[in-house]
């Protein structure tokens, strides 16, 4: 039985395969980034496998499944891979950012999901975790496309869960907030790394290690309880009230 990370070369996905690993669990780490991936092998041993994979590729995804050995069971999915690109509004926007997060935010994640799926269901046990967003539920301003992918992966784990309702498959959204620590808005901000730091500055953030946490507690919960969702934000992140265009 291995659980199974996209996006594991970095952030979350790397947190999550140390976390997992440390916990007993054989982690398949997939990502792009084959030399990150070696780095992670290297450091946890025997318990990780690298998988190179790109999951804004379906080919790509269907490939590394073909070469991972065929009594390989997967019985943990955790959907980490995305990104957010630009923060520009919607009319301003680059339509190929729009395209890269729809390709790898949902139909990358739903392609392997489908994957996995049948071999969870004929065991009647498995358990899909998505790492959707605060932004699936909360709009702002230059969201727009980045906050709908995340939307997607919400409704779309609650709808696995009605049609996975007698298999035993258990499904959650984690729906983290502000997190630090991670190569998310230096991917965000195309490289202004400077821009991305400011997000951080002076605010206790959450951590790689606070959402890999929870995976775990997840994972670890006994087979009859299935959290839904969990939305998680640093206590320094709250709501605010709608604006109002006045004349
Ligand atoms: C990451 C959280 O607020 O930057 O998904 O969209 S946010």
């Amino acid at each position: 039985m291995a659980i199974l990370i996209t996006g594991a070369s970095a952030g979350f996905g790397a947190a999550m395969s140390r976390a997992f690993a440390a916990a007993g669990y054989d982690v398949i780490g997939a990502a792009r980034r084959e030399d990150k991936l070696q780095e992670l092998a290297g450091e946890l041993g025997a318990r990780f496998r690298p998988l190179v994979m790109d999951m804004g590729k379906t080919e790509s995804i269907a490939a590394a499944l073909q070469s991972l050995p065929e009594d390989v069971e997967i019985d943990c999915l955790i959907n980490n891979a995305g990104l957010a690109l630009g923060l520009d509004s919607a009319d301003k926007a680059d339509f190929a950012d729009w395209e890269t997060m729809i390709q790898t935010n949902i139909v990358g994640l739903t392609f392997l999901t489908r994957r996995i799926l049948p071999q969870m269901v004929a065991r009647k046990a498995g358990y899909i975790i998505n790492i959707g967003s605060i932004a699936g539920t909360y709009p702002y301003p230059g969201g727009n496309v980045y906050g709908a992918t995340k939307a997607y992966v919400r409704q779309f784990s609650l709808n696995l869960r009605a049609d996975l309702a007698g298999t035993g498959v258990r499904v959650s959204n984690i729906e983290p907030g502000l997190c630090g620590g991670t190569e998310f808005s230096n991917v965000r901000f195309k490289g202004d790394d400077e821009r991305a730091a400011k997000l951080y500055e002076n605010v206790q953030f959450i951590r790689p290690e606070d959402i890999a946490d929870t995976a775990l507690w997840l994972y670890q919960r006994p087979a009859h309880m299935n959290v839904n969702s969990i939305e998680i934000m640093p206590v320094a992140q709250s709501f605010g009230a709608l604006p109002v265009t006045r004349e």
